[in-house]
């Protein structure tokens, strides 16, 4: 019964001196007749921007919520990528840069309300889609359906996460407006209709029947078919140059009335390895923001800023084609949270719609180059087992791949012996295109030459029988989009070495960040080969050096970028972080982001690289060098995609 009916004077009374304070309680709805969102009952339009914490130091999410904000933005989207909280299962991290509920209480003391994506699946060039590599214990798992072997992992995760989110939604009091489900599930050959249902009703159960909940998928009924479902708010996603009329047609033929909602809209676009870098003019980016907005539309700029793909969390594309480290994504916001002239376009086509904040915009954090640093090598992998693999070697008579050896990323070190005499140059493949994802061969310890997933499948080699074959296969990341994504790692098919099959494996499973960050690489001094000619191929070995922040410079550490003009391709710590992936000789990514949280002015800064292909050193010099200036367009070689001016969805595809 309501007060008001109540017929007791004194709540009544109370009522009408004090109706401010007794104010309903926060509501956000979709509202069907007048085709819009309600927030607090009133008529609201969400203008947002994505950004991912997961790719962003803690300490700069401040500066980067703050910069959305002052572009006239109203709210934020976000994924959470469950690998990035699950390392293992049942071992949770929510700290440091892990801690989501933070990063929504950031934003909300911003004056940012949040469009949440818990997935399960997130797609976002992260490796896997977000989906935690240990699901593939389960060879034959089905991933993002009613398996139940998937649907227990997924169970057990929304039961952790979901209670964390609650608290923080509109009508409890924090900033989170809506949470999608899934991603894009119209996309994915499964079309299951049981597991959308399973995922919609354990959403509710854990965040409340008034929590809006939404699905997104490409602007077309193909998409929409297997991806819309009843009960879940459907929305699409859709990038610039295109009829915006045509693509809200689609949102429109499954979602007849409520608001118009571009939960992507493609304000820059993603890099490969080997492509050129995709750029979007911003000129088509605010004429199709104009066009979505003079509409009424819900817009979500993706990304607003797209940061760096740290470590090893870059994701692939099908066929198997790597992202880089760095996830610029011409975005606004550069990777380092830099203003761009696309930022300003767009904030002049908000202000025709909203007021945008007044006040400075917190400016372009300053960079630093500090130079050239001389590295010294140390060991190579084979040399430094000891150290990099603590649980010792597992023989087996076929390959295992990296989940059977319990490695989820980075190398795993396969050891034979060849079987019989190569005195000629003798095929080494694997003709089940079975190397993921790149391999680095040597025998009795020279290298011979590099097998790559889909591009090169055999090499040659010669060898005495007995002699040791060393193969350090690297994971470059899993695929996170489409049919493929159960993405096994290291040697899953077999290894002929010309009429014989290659058995009797030893297997090292490597654990080189705690290497690398407990300091247990040894130098080995001048190598023997220093000062011959350079050579074309060496095996993997590691490389170190320090610097110093010079003194007497105020406002140092700042951010840096580092080049390795003499390096092929590797990865690199600076004091034990993992900075991610470089391969400039690849491209189009060159520097690497190196933000000053990091970088110490109380002690030198140690600077590790795994280099991959060759020795640096040899002749030299052995140098890596800290910039103050990107590059992430240097020309690449291949005849892959010329430069696009905007994105076309069957890039993909
Ligand atoms: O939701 C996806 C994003 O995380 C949508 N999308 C973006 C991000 O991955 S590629 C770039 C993509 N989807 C694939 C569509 C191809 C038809």
């Amino acid at each position: 019964m309501s007060p008001l009916n109540s017929g007791s004077m004194p709540v009544l009374v109370l009522l009408l001196l004090f109706g401010h304070s007794l104010a309903a309680p926060p509501s956000f709805t979709v509202d069907y007749e007048k085709d819009c969102f309600r927030k607090d009952g009133e008529e609201f339009r969400y203008i947002s921007g994505s950004i991912h914490y997961s790719r962003i130091p803690r300490v700069y999410w401040k500066d980067r919520l703050l910069k959305m904000y002052m572009a006239g933005l109203n709210a934020i989207q976000t994924y959470i990528p469950w690998n990035f909280h699950e390392p293992s299962p049942g071992q949770y991290n929510f700290s440091g840069d892990r801690d989501v509920e933070h990063f929504l209480q950031l934003a909300q003391d911003i004056g940012l309300l949040v469009i949440l994506r818990p997935g399960p699946y997130i797609c976002a060039e992260w490796d896997m889609g977000g989906l935690p590599a240990w699901l593939l214990n389960k060879k034959h798992i089905v991933l993002r359906s009613s398996d139940p072997d998937y649907i227990a992992a997924v169970d057990k995760w929304m039961g952790k996460l979901l209670p964390m989110i609650k608290p923080h939604l509109y009508q409890n009091g924090g900033p989170v407006i809506t949470v999608q489900v899934e991603n894009e599930y119209g996309s994915y050959f499964a079309c299951d209709f049981n597991y959308m249902r399973h995922l919609m009703k354990l959403f509710r159960s854990y965040l409340g029947e008034k929590a809006v909940l939404f699905t997104t998928d490409g602007a077309g009924l193909s998409y929409l078919k297997c991806g819309a479902i009843q009960g879940l708010y459907s929305t699409v996603d859709f990038g610039p140059g295109g009829n915006v009329t045509a693509a809200f047609d689609a949102q429109r033929h499954v979602e007849p009335h409520g608001p118009l909602v571009n939960s992507e809209f493609y304000a820059g676009w993603l890099d490969n390895w080997g492509h050129h870098h995709s750029v979007v003019s911003s000129a088509i980016v605010a004429k199709s923001l104009n066009e979505m907005l003079f509409l009424g539309a819900n817009v979500n700029l993706y990304m607003f800023i797209g940061g760096t793909n740290f470590g090893y969390w870059n994701g692939a594309n099908a066929p198997y084609s790597p992202q880089p480290t760095s996830y610029d994504y011409d975005a606004p916001l550069t990777e380092a949270g830099d203003l761009t002239e696309k930022y300003f376009a767009i904030r002049e086509v908000i202000k025709m719609y909203r007021k945008v904040p007044e006040g400075p915009i917190p400016p372009t954090t300053p960079k630093y180059a500090y130079g050239e640093v001389k590295l010294t090598k140390l060991q190579t992998v084979s040399d430094a087992l000891e150290v990099l693999s603590l649980s010792g070697p597992i023989t087996s008579l076929y390959p295992q791949s990296f989940i059977e050896l319990n490695q989820d990323f980075g190398f795993v070190l396969y050891r034979t012996k060849l079987p019989v005499n190569c005195s000629k140059p003798t095929p080494l493949s694997s003709p089940l295109n079975g190397v993921h994802d790149r391999a680095y061969v040597s025998v009795d310890k020279v290298a011979v030459g590099i097998l790559e997933r889909n591009k090169v499948i055999t090499i040659n080699v010669t060898g005495k029988a007995g002699s040791q074959v060393d193969i350090l296969v690297e994971n470059m990341g899993r695929i996170n989009y489409g049919r493929d994504i159960n993405d096994f790692k290291g040697l899953v098919s077999n290894l002929t070495l010309g009429a014989n099959l290659l058995t009797d494996w030893t297997m090292y499973s490597l654990s080189i960040d705690k290497a690398v960050d407990q300091g247990l690489l040894r130098g080995t001094g001048p190598t023997a080969a220093d000062g011959t000619q350079p050579a074309s191929l060496s095996p993997p070995a590691f490389y170190e050096g320090t610097f110093i922040i010079p003194d007497g410079i105020p406002q140092l550490p700042q951010d840096t970028y580092i080049k390795l003009p003499n390096w092929r391709k590797g990865q690199i710590w600076i004091n034990g972080f993992n900075i991610g992936r470089y391969w400039p000789s690849r491209g189009p990514q060159v520097t690497l982001f190196v933000p000053a949280s990091i970088l110490s002015t109380a002690a030198p800064n140690n600077v590790t690289v795994l280099e991959l292909e060759v020795d640096p050193c040899i002749p030299g010099p052995c140098t890596v060098e800290f910039t103050d200036t990107p590059i992430l367009n240097a020309t690449v070689k291949s005849q892959h995609k010329q430069l696009r001016k905007h994105f076309n969805r069957d890039d993909l595809l």
